[in-house]
């Protein structure tokens, strides 16, 4: 059923006005019931909105993720926990090098493994020898969680700490005992090194021991440490802030909503259609606030590997996976591992440059910037003044309003008729449309299905060259 659609363009006093009128009327979770009528389930899902802390990390949009340890010396992917910590060092490690090369590619924050599967702790935790309190970097007295968080603050980045709950090293693992473990090491983490923005859990794991923890972990208790710790920080996974994606192949789904039943499945390619609300409502399910992040690798493994130094994904492909993200409703988490030497290596960083230089030219120049904006109840046009030849449009809803547009056309007016050159389905936080170079003088978008009132916040036009 369709709702008759009409526009809240976000003015000044009409934002006031809503969030007066509205703001009793939002939430961040809702329980559906079976006996909601249609009516009322999108009522609900359109009444769901972000935290400060989840809007505060959508706008961030660009993340960086560095996979770094044990792994970066041994080659590997997954260690298992028996490396001697004595492998670990790197002969220049230099984090201002990470700060400065991530800050000049735009990234906002970024994201150290503290500790990943193999369990080597990057900093001095004083719960395990196996950290590089016994490696010879630094004569064993170096720590590279205190190195990456002081440079990222002197580069104006924020920080994030992933710390693997799949412990290959710990003899605790696989017992109740290795929560207090886990906790120990997350309040290390989370009080010795000022504010952290993002925490990754990670779901990886494989054996019996991991089999065990399923049901042992206790994410309950490692969320509330993070909220008592650090309450402005977001948590990847279980029960968080944040949802993966469902791949690490840099792709999101065509629709991404960022309000979901909680018992979502991550890898299934629908999950906050209205058929899935209302699935979701006959099993009296609870919808949340739950926005995607995409984590991808610029080389095809997670931890550095000399042989992969000519194999990282190419400017088109980069262009793609940030256009179908950051364009997505999702943030982009992009990894980028740090080399032997402890340094971003230099392949690594110019291609970095070239996304950023394209992503500059392309963004320069706004062509629907002082449009004349003419809205009717369903559509908004847009006068651009003279022709302009455009191939690129990018749309905002205030998703402080909720997520709600389902469906919308972007046409262009050819001197006799509307022509239709782009559809789309969701926008929620940013929606960028890609499509052959246009030349019009009048373009329009048309929303033809939508959760209430839909919300406009932003609509521009760019022209990108082709790759
Ligand atoms: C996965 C891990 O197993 C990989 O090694 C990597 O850390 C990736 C980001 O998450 O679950």
């Amino acid at each position: 059923m369709k709702n008759k659609i009409s526009f809240y363009i976000l003015s000044f006093v009409l934002m006031i006005l809503l969030s007066a009128d509205l703001k009793d009327d939002y939430f961040n979770s809702i329980k559906l019931e079976p006996t909601d009528t249609e009516e009322m389930v999108i009522w609900k899902a359109a009444h769901i909105v972000p935290t400060q802390n989840q809007l505060e990390w959508q706008k961030l949009e660009y993340i960086a993720f560095l996979h770094f340890g044990i792994n970066t010396f041994t080659n590997k992917e997954w260690g298992n926990g028996k490396e001697s910590p004595q492998l670990f060092n790197p002969t220049e490690l230099d984090a201002r090098q990470w700060a400065k090369v991530l800050k000049d590619a735009g990234f906002k924050q970024a994201i150290l493994t503290a500790k990943h599967h193999d369990g080597f702790c990057l900093w001095q935790s004083k719960y395990t020898e196996h950290s590089v309190k016994n490696s010879p970097w630094k004569n064993g007295k170096g720590d590279v969680v205190k190195e990456f968080t002081d440079a990222c603050r002197e580069y104006g980045l924020k920080v994030g700490i992933y710390l693997s709950p799949w412990d290959r090293h710990e003899k605790t693992y696989g017992t109740p005992a290795y929560n207090d473990y886990y906790k120990n090491q997350l309040r290390e983490l989370l009080t010795n090194y000022g504010e952290i923005s993002e925490v990754w859990f990670d779901g990886a794991g494989k054996g019996e021991k991991w089999k065990t923890m399923q049901k042992l972990y206790d994410w309950e208790g490692y969320i509330k440490i993070v909220r008592e710790l650090q309450p402005k920080a977001v948590v990847f996974f279980q029960g968080g802030d944040l949802r993966w994606v469902g791949n690490e192949a840099g792709k999101n789904r065509k629709s991404e909503w960022s309000v979901v039943p909680e018992n979502f499945v991550a890898t299934d390619p629908d999950i906050g259609s209205r058929e899935k609300l209302l699935e979701a409502a006959k099993q009296g399910q609870v919808l949340r606030w739950l926005p995607a992040e995409v984590d991808t690798s610029i080389r095809p493994g997670w931890f550095y590997h000399k042989s992969e130094d000519k194999m990282l994904k190419s400017l088109p492909q980069l262009v793609k996976i940030y256009f179908g993200a950051v364009g997505g409703n999702a943030v982009l988490l992009l990894n980028i591992p740090p080399d032997r030497r402890g340094l971003i290596h230099e392949n690594d960083a110019a291609r970095l440059m070239e996304l950023r230089k394209y992503l500059d030219e392309t963004f320069a120049q706004d062509l629907a910037e002082g449009a004349q904006k003419i809205v009717s109840e369903t559509s908004i046009e847009y006068a651009l003044g003279s022709a302009k030849t455009f191939n690129l449009a990018l749309l905002q809803e205030d998703i402080q309003l909720g997520q709600r547009i389902e469906e919308f056309y972007l046409d262009a007016w050819d001197g006799k008729e509307w022509k239709p050159i782009a559809r789309a389905t969701t926008i929620g936080y940013k929606r960028i449309l890609r499509f052959d170079k246009i030349t019009a003088q009048k373009v329009r978008v048309r929303i033809t299905q939508s959760r209430l009132s839909p919300t406009l916040s932003q609509f521009s036009l760019f022209q990108s060259s082709s790759l």
